[in-house]
């Protein structure tokens, strides 16, 4: 007798996580780093990034002309939170994007399930900014796009999209003094 037998097999993924100015003020980085663990990804690189407006124009460029998008730029900037910084990281494994997107929850905070982060510790401000704790990779394009923006790979520990060798000229760096 043959039994079929369907194995549902997600694909190995990599997404962008960024905990949000309002996220590093409220003290949030642990909370939020535990809620993720629940999804058992693995993660794959982290760091504190100063964000500059060009840096954050070119994460949220495909929102540029919308009427919020001055104020997000400020906020993701931490102009709003006297913290002029992110926490980012790439979470790895299967269905990573999924995974991380259900946790973090729906944009607009008030409508967010209440267990989701954004449900749970975002808020929108009196001048209408969606203060939701942090950022996750909506898609496989965003993610691949988004990864490359705030990581080189050698910042990150596990490889999915192709990596050559290369070689830099002239180019200035902070050394140790
Ligand atoms: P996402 O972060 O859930 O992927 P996006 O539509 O990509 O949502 O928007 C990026 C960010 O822009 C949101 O996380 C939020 O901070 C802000 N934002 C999105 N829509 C609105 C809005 O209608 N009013 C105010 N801020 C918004
Ligand atoms: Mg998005």
């Amino acid at each position: 007798m043959w039994v079929e037998l369907w194995v549902c097999v997600m694909a190995v993924e990599q997404t962008l996580v960024l905990i949000k100015p309002d996220g590093l003020k409220k003290s949030l980085t642990g909370n939020i780093l535990t809620r993720l663990s629940e999804t058992r990804l693995e993660i794959a690189a982290a760091r504190i990034v100063r964000v500059t407006r060009e840096l954050a124009e070119e994460h949220y460029t495909f929102l540029k002309g919308k009427p919020f998008f001055e104020e997000l730029i400020g906020y993701i900037m931490g102009e709003f939170h006297e913290r002029r910084k992110v926490m980012a990281l790439v979470y790895h494994g299967e269905g990573a994007i999924q995974k991380v997107r259900e946790i973090c929850g729906a944009t607009n905070p008030e409508e967010a399930d209440s267990v989701s982060i954004r449900g749970a510790y975002g808020r929108i401000t009196t001048s209408g900014v969606y203060e939701n704790v942090m950022h996750a990779s909506a898609n496989p394009e965003e993610a691949e796009r988004e990864i490359k923006l705030w990581f080189t790979p050698d910042e990150i520990v596990y490889h999915i999209y192709p990596v050559k060798d290369g070689e830099l000229k002239n180019v200035k760096t902070r050394l140790w003094a």
